[in-house]
């Protein structure tokens, strides 16, 4: 007995001497680089999926586009399984369930606080949830800020967009957004914008301030209309037949570690969106603020009200997030 004891303690000390523990290796998909608020972040989800599991999982992080520039592709990935985690834009994965295309209404947030009421609120969290039938688990949702038109030539209010082509991620409804404003929407992946703005193929694009640096487009693009049309929440998300593979207790250690990352990817953000602003504006940016956006929304409103009902449940939980003045 007592030797039986003794030969159990020793193979205990071998296998914790050996590291023998046997240790999963998942890839998550990034097109920012590293240093990147989302990418910040990535990182620490992998470091306290790590801790939490007890080193039993290792997330590798491909971060700048080395899987594609293209997130289509990087959700096609994650789909099949060839990666099991990613963090996207909800505008992109938008085109692989339907819901989230509520975030590609423009207008929809009064502000980063009403954006971050809903997201955090029971409905956020179920709007995760319903990514399953998509053949993926919602980890967590992280901020995006607000986005607006950027182009090589001087925009100063909404007649300048007309006529001239703007880049949007793949999703009709972002297209039908630009095409509302008055230009033409070219879909393409995010690492194609810089080139096709150099070669004369697309005019401009829109997006985030961060996004700007972390593609080089403020090189090509010296003129930002900050008209912010639309706040398009990250999403940190996980292929469902590797999530379905962990145990209940490893699947709680996932989605604690997830959770706990919200509020380093927010300071992160909002700290790298002062600093990404000032760099561009040291860069010969043209920042025009547009204090009054009526017109872009009205511009919009036709569109908005065609495409709401589709949405209504979601946005009445939207409409009740409203931070009361
Ligand atoms: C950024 C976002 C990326 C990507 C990109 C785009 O704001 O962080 O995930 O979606 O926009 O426009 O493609």
């Amino acid at each position: 007995m007592k030797l039986k004891r003794i030969l159990v303690a020793a193979l205990v000390i071998a296998v914790a001497l050996s590291g023998a523990v046997a240790q999963t290796v998942l890839k998550l998909a990034e097109i920012h680089p590293q240093g990147y608020p989302t990418e910040l972040a990535d990182e620490e989800f992998a470091r306290l999926v790590n801790l939490y599991t007890n080193g039993k999982f290792k997330l590798d992080i491909y971060p700048g586009g080395q899987i594609s520039g293209d997130e289509k592709v990087v959700i096609e990935q994650v789909k099949i399984g060839a990666i099991q985690i990613a963090r996207v834009s909800s505008g992109a994965l938008g085109s692989f369930n339907a819901q989230l295309n509520v975030f590609s209404l423009p207008y929809l947030f009064d502000s980063a606080d009403h954006m971050w009421n809903f997201l955090l609120s029971p409905y956020g969290d179920k709007m995760l949830a319903d990514l399953a039938p998509s053949g993926f688990v919602g980890l967590c949702w992280y901020d995006g800020g607000a986005r607006s038109f950027y182009a090589n030539y001087p925009l100063n209010s909404i007649a300048d967009l007309k006529g001239h082509k703007f880049r949007v991620m793949p999703n009709n409804l972002l297209v039908k957004m630009v095409e509302a404003m008055g230009a033409s929407a070219v879909p393409m992946g995010a690492g194609q914008v810089f080139s096709a703005v150099q070669t004369g193929v697309i005019d401009g694009a829109e997006n985030n301030a961060p996004s700007l640096i972390s593609f080089n487009h403020y090189q090509v693009a010296k003129y930002y209309m900050l008209d912010e049309h639309l706040r398009l929440p990250e999403v940190l998300f996980m292929n469902k037949a590797a999530w379905d593979r962990l145990s209940a207790t490893d699947q709680a250690a996932f989605r604690k570690a997830a959770k706990e990352t919200i509020a380093f990817q927010r300071a992160k953000w909002d700290a790298y969106v002062i600093e990404a602003t000032k760099k561009i504006v040291a860069e010969g940016e043209i920042i025009v603020p547009v204090p009054d956006k009526t017109p872009f929304k009205n511009a919009v409103k036709q569109l908005v009200a065609t495409e709401s009902p589709a949405f209504a449940e979601t946005i009445k939980a939207i409409d009740a997030a409203r931070p009361k003045k």
